[in-house]
């Protein structure tokens, strides 16, 4: 048997021991004696990536335009430093140090995503770019040969260009589309891919069709485009996870989710409306997309539902700025996700009150977000570094969607670039996976696998290259863009291959994070 096949099989036995559990069983760690630091055997370990934030080679070989190709050619001063993902890291030409990489800090798996320019060109099947199709066998063989399994995120925000011409997302046959791609990489890749993201946050990039400037493509619909947007995803997704279970997994035997970015909510105060407050904001952002497809009952939350009607009508509106789903596609999109994708980075205090735009949906959610300054900032204004919000995101999670195991696919923090010391760094991964482990053994949550944003620095979207998100610094002023291993990749490394965070890192007492 080669090295290839054993690795797959036993990647297949894995994951039906991780993900064979029927829903509603008793989480994975129940009874296993482990000590509090550590993971469950079989628990998986990784790191994540995207293409446009990676590749480069933006029109390499046959690859079609992006709606961010179009939008940072037309408006390069949209990001901090001017620069775009022309060139990127590029991994279109150097994958294989990434797999070096990854192989170093002992992931067991890598989760990319597949740009679909790159497949198909104009978007449809008309056209399929070989070369495309090559570079993502190569990578995903390199990955098999040392023992890292592929996990593929089929859609990471670079729409082809061609399809944005037709509304994007806002357009519900892009669903059509979407499934036929998605098709298009199963017949090619589900070979040896068993772990696939249809969607990577569509909280995050629907924000293109809300507000000028935040995300590709770019529309100012506040409060309908988003909406409209995601509701397209919904069924992109479902049409997908559909194939893939009838047509793929008889044979294929992988497994297929959704990931969605939800930060947690902390109630600004004690008081009854805050703490309602910061459960609806959980509603605004995670519910939205998780509740019609992990409730039992499926369609969106009725918070959601009941406001964002009622304030459609308030603004004079003859239909709702929030679609609804036929009584059938309800059916459809509910129980479509063997798994809960999860990208956790920090939390925010969220009190009752009103806030954003008329019409927006943070208007909608009737809540005031603020920022929980007590706690370090790291080099992305945004994000803090918070470890007990992620303990507490998962047990929310497990709690409103009972049954479904947890893939935390992305978590990670940014520095300046200035150092390979990446002190902060390493204080966010052992505190954050300290909560991770806690919440597995003392609150018995099913979180299956764990992976860290990101392998390498790459294009943060808006703020160009001026965060650095890689446990590898990329030096993005050599046209050979060398990566170089940070102090956090070894400290991840000890992680990884002692399936614990060793106590020297850990985190007993949550009251200190
Ligand atoms: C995720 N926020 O996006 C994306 O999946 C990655 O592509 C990205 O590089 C990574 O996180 C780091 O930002 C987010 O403002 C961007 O809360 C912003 C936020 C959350 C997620």
């Amino acid at each position: 048997m080669s090295r290839r096949q054993e690795v797959l099989l036993a990647v297949v036995a894995a994951l039906s021991v991780l993900l064979g559990a029927p829903a509603g069983a008793a989480p994975t760690t129940a009874g296993s004696g482990n000590a509090v630091n550590q993971f469950p055997e079989g628990f998986l370990f990784g790191a994540s990536s995207a293409a446009y934030q990676i590749e480069g080679g933006w029109n390499a070989d046959g690859k079609g335009e992006s709606i961010w190709d179009r939008l940072l050619h037309t408006f390069p001063n949209l990001t901090t430093d001017g620069r775009n993902g022309d060139v990127a890291a590029d991994s279109y030409h150097k994958y294989k140090e990434d797999v070096e990489a990854l192989a170093s800090i002992g992931a067991n798996f890598y989760r990319f995503s597949i740009s679909w320019p790159r497949i198909l060109p104009t978007g449809d099947t008309n056209v399929i770019n070989q070369a495309g199709i090559d570079y993502y066998n190569n990578l995903i063989n390199a990955l098999l040969e040392k023992g890292i399994q592929p996990l593929v995120t089929i859609y990471h925000w670079d729409l082809p260009f061609e399809l944005q011409k037709l509304g994007g997302w806002t357009n519900p046959r892009i669903a059509e589309y979407y499934v036929q791609y998605a098709k298009v990489l199963f017949e090619n890749f589900g070979d040896r891919v068993k772990l696939w993201i249809t969607i990577n946050e569509p909280d995050m990039f629907t924000k293109g069709y809300a507000t000028w400037g935040q995300q590709a493509p770019s529309v100012n619909a506040s409060g309908i485009g988003d909406y409209q947007a995601g509701h397209t995803v919904l069924l992109a997704h479902a049409g997908a996870w559909h194939l893939y279970d009838e047509h793929f997994r008889p044979t294929q035997k992988g497994k297929i989710g959704i990931t969605l970015n939800i930060d947690w909510s902390e109630p600004a105060t004690d008081s009854a409306d805050d703490a309602e407050a910061a459960e609806r904001s959980l509603q605004f952002t995670g519910g939205l997309f998780a509740h019609p497809i992990f409730s039992s009952e499926g369609d969106y939350p009725s918070v959601v539902r009941l406001r964002v009607d009622a304030n459609s009508k308030a603004e004079g509106r003859g239909v709702s700025r929030l679609p609804s789903f036929t009584t059938s596609e309800v059916e459809y999109i509910r129980g479509t996700s063997d798994f809960f994708g999860l990208n956790h980075y920090t939390s925010w205090y969220v009190a009752d009150g009103v806030e954003g735009t008329v019409p927006s949906k943070t208007y909608d959610s009737g809540t005031i977000t603020t920022p929980m300054t007590e706690y370090p900032l790291t080099y992305s204004a945004w994000l803090r570094v918070i470890p007990s919000g992620i303990r507490k995101i998962v047990n929310w999670v497990s709690k409103t969607y009972p049954g479904h195991p947890i893939l935390i696919t992305e978590n990670g923090c940014s520095d300046d670039g200035s150092t390979l010391d990446d002190q902060q760094r390493i204080e966010y991964y052992t505190g954050y996976l300290s909560e991770v482990v806690k919440a597995i053994n003392v609150d018995g949550v099913d979180v299956i696998g764990y992976s860290a944003w990101s392998i390498i620095d790459n294009l943060e979207w808006m703020a160009g290259y001026t965060n650095h998100f890689g446990v590898f610094r990329v030096d993005y002023d050599d046209p050979d863009r060398p990566r170089t291993a940070k102090a956090s990749a070894s400290v991840l490394k000890k992680i990884y291959e002692s399936n614990s965070v060793p106590l020297e890192y850990f985190t007993p007492d949550s009251s200190s994070t």
